[in-house]
């Protein structure tokens, strides 16, 4: 397998899932500053021009972060990521759903590329602030309705955790935010685990 990823995008949460699995994977580098998702040879991997992809091995690709993480979860059954009770696995989309679909593009993607949000720049400014504050809120969400334990599914530890971590990662190490409590816990757990820290220092990411 191999997984394209860009530091401290939010393919390091696939590179975490593909660390707990444990088997062998090579990292492409896909350098999003230097507009590498743009590049021809890229784009003949992802035509999305997104990281993360993950090819599986076989040259088929597969993008979109929930989508990667279902079928590497179900895809390594004894490395235990992927809820097998069906209610369990159904709640295990919902969050990677929130995560991806909601906390990260209107969260933080507004931070981090507020371009994006307004053909004005002098407005851009208001576009991260707007940014951080539905971030407070898609976090207080969840911490309000916070149904785990050290892991935010009750049923335990699984690919919905890598996938809160990236956007936890993002607020406490690039927007200066501050976590509440249960949140602030999850990340310490998560940042706890090796193939957490394995990640972060192969992407030469700060613990
Ligand atoms: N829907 C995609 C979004 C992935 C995404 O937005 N990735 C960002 C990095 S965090 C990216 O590749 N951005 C490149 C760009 O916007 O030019 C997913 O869930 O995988």
């Amino acid at each position: 397998m191999k997984l394209y990823y860009s530091p401290g995008a939010c393919s390091l949460g696939i590179h975490i899932i593909l660390e707990e699995i444990g088997k062998p994977y090579d990292l492409s580098l896909v350098a999003l500053k230097e507009g590498a998702q743009h590049k021809p040879d890229f784009v003949a991997v992802n035509p999305k021009s997104k990281v993360p992809a993950l090819d599986r091995g076989d040259g088929r690709v597969l993008t979109e972060f929930p989508v990667i993480a279902w079928w590497l979860g179900k895809s390594n059954p004894e490395a235990g990521l992927m809820p097998t009770d069906f209610e369990a696995e159904t709640r295990c989309l919902e969050m990677l759903d929130y995560v991806c679909g909601t906390i990260h593009p209107q969260g933080f993607t507004r931070q981090f590329r507020a371009a994006n949000f307004t053909p004005t720049e002098a407005d851009q400014p208001k576009v991260v602030e707007q940014g951080k504050t539905l971030a407070a809120k898609y976090f207080e969400t969840l911490e309000k309705n916070w149904t785990g334990g050290t892991y935010v599914l009750a049923s335990g530890y699984s690919v919905a955790d890598a996938a809160l971590f990236f956007v936890e990662y993002w607020a406490t190490r690039r927007s200066g935010m501050t976590l509440p409590p249960q949140l602030a816990k999850h990340l310490d757990a998560m940042l706890a685990r090796p193939a957490v820290q394995r990640a972060l220092q192969q992407e030469g990411l700060p613990a």
